[in-house]
């Protein structure tokens, strides 16, 4: 199930080694115990034996464990020395842990959080908190380094197996700890190279014909005007056609709403003179992709919202681990119905009233320490690395959360 990686191995030979001496002893030392007490009981040997000096005896008590001891340090300073002997050719990916997130940057700059390696390629972690004590954890590689806020440390580990493995805190950080998780992605070269470069996120850029191709679209549907198995798709936009809807004609227009049915449930209202042939696309176009579909055959402009830009950052940056957006208090004031909310703010021990708008969501935001909302810690760690767009955005995010 776990990859085999020789630092793996190496720790579970030590693991396992240890584990079954302790069993050993134990149950050796219980054995002698329950024996002895019945062999030498007062009843069966009234005169205790005062033996003195066993050379024999000795040298076997002392020779015996420290071979046991020095077999189990050998054991563990190998597997340690496995650990931490980094391969030069290794990808070297930083990792901050912080309440309650964690951040993982790439060598290109990308920010995620989550963890992408390809696969065979050994990957080197530097790790640090940006607050207090975390701890970084996989089990599946058999590593657990405490990320201490102003120390970076580092682990490594070389992913040899295509699959999602586990992140977790192992290290009390406060409320939300226990949800401080993460994911090893072990995905083949191209993955991630397509990952680093961000081009998973760039459905803003993609064209209609791509994305018809892409679906199979373009099998049945053109976009000259010519009609294959299915109406051909171009100028689809505000044009009126008859369709049948439970055995009756009905004229329409298309609209958002009709093109995104007739893709989600084709069956629905059937094209006057076609066959009702179109397969359902109801779960098989991702949300952002099939609106992406629908716009651009509406010819709307294709520009990521800053709201969506900003949904993204608020996530990305960790606020969420603290902000809900629904209303309930994790650990700090929900981002709902925060935009021009009266506060309760205290600043240099006075409590003043002042109104969330677009500066006090920016101060807020880039040096929380300077007003703390009343009722609330200080534990907020400030985001002065943000840009004024990427803090622009969040607010636009936080104002459509009514
Ligand atoms: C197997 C062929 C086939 C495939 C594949 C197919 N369609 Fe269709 N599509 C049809 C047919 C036939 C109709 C007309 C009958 C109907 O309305 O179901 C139609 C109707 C439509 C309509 C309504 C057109 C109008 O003039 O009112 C839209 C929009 C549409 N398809 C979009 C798509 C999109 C987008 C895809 C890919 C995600 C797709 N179709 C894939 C066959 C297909
Ligand atoms: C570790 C938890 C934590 C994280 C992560 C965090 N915050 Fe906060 N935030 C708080 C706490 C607690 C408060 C209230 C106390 C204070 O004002 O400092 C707060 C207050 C705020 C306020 C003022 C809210 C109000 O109701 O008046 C804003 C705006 C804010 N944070 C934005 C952000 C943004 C944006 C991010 C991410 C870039 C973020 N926070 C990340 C804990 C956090
Ligand atoms: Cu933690």
């Amino acid at each position: 199930m776990y990859p085999l990686v020789s630092a793996v191995n190496k720790v579970d030979f030590a693991f396992i080694l240890i584990y079954s001496i302790a069993a050993v002893v134990l149950l050796g030392i219980t054995f002698a115990m329950v024996y002895f007490l019945f062999k030498y009981n007062k009843k069966r040997h009234p005169e205790p034996a005062d033996i003195k000096g066993n050379l024999l005896a000795e040298v076997l008590w002392t020779v015996i464990p420290t071979i046991i001891f020095m077999g189990m340090f050998f054991v563990g300073w190998d597997s340690f020395v496995a650990l931490r002997s980094v391969p030069k050719n290794a990808i070297e990916i930083n990792v901050e842990g912080k309440m309650w997130s964690w951040k993982f940057t790439y060598p290109n700059g990308k920010v995620d959080k989550e963890l992408y390696v390809p696969i065979n390629k050994p990957v080197k972690l530097n790790i640090t908190s940006a607050d207090v004590i975390h701890s970084f954890y996989v089990p599946a590689y058999r590593i657990k380094i405490d990320a201490v806020p102003g120390l970076t440390t580092y682990a490594w580990f070389n992913p040899n197996k295509k699959g999602d493995y586990d992140i977790l805190c192992a290290e009390y950080c406060g409320v939300r700890h226990a949800y401080m998780l993460s994911k090893v992605h072990v995905v083949d070269e191209e993955e991630y190279a397509k990952f680093i470069s961000g081009e998973k996120e760039k459905t803003a850029n993609v064209t209609l014909p791509e994305l018809l191709d892409k679906y199979g679209c373009s099998d049945c549907h053109s976009l000259n005007g010519e009609v294959l198995v299915g109406p051909p798709l171009n100028d689809i936009k505000g044009r009126k056609t008859i369709v049948i809807i439970d055995g009756k004609e009905k004229e329409i227009v298309a609209d958002e709403k009709y093109i995104k049915d007739s893709i989600l449930y084709p069956g629905k209202e059937i094209v006057k003179d076609f066959e009702n042939i179109m397969p359902p696309y109801d779960g098989e176009i991702p949300e952002n992709e099939l609106n992406t579909l629908v716009d651009l055959m509406l010819n709307k402009k294709q520009e990521i919202s800053n709201i969506e830009v900003g949904k993204k950052l608020i996530d990305d940056e960790g606020c969420t681990g603290c902000h809900s957006t629904d209303g309930s208090i994790i650990a700090a004031p929900s981002f709902k119905n925060l935009y021009n909310a009266k506060k309760q703010v205290i600043k240099d021990g006075k409590e003043y009233t002042v109104t969330a708008d677009e500066e006090y969501i920016y101060v807020s935001t880039k040096y929380p320490e300077r007003e703390i909302v009343k009722g609330f810690d200080p534990i907020m760690p400030p985001f002065d690395y943000l840009t004024d767009e990427q803090i622009k955005a969040i607010t636009e995010y936080i104002k459509s959360l009514k």
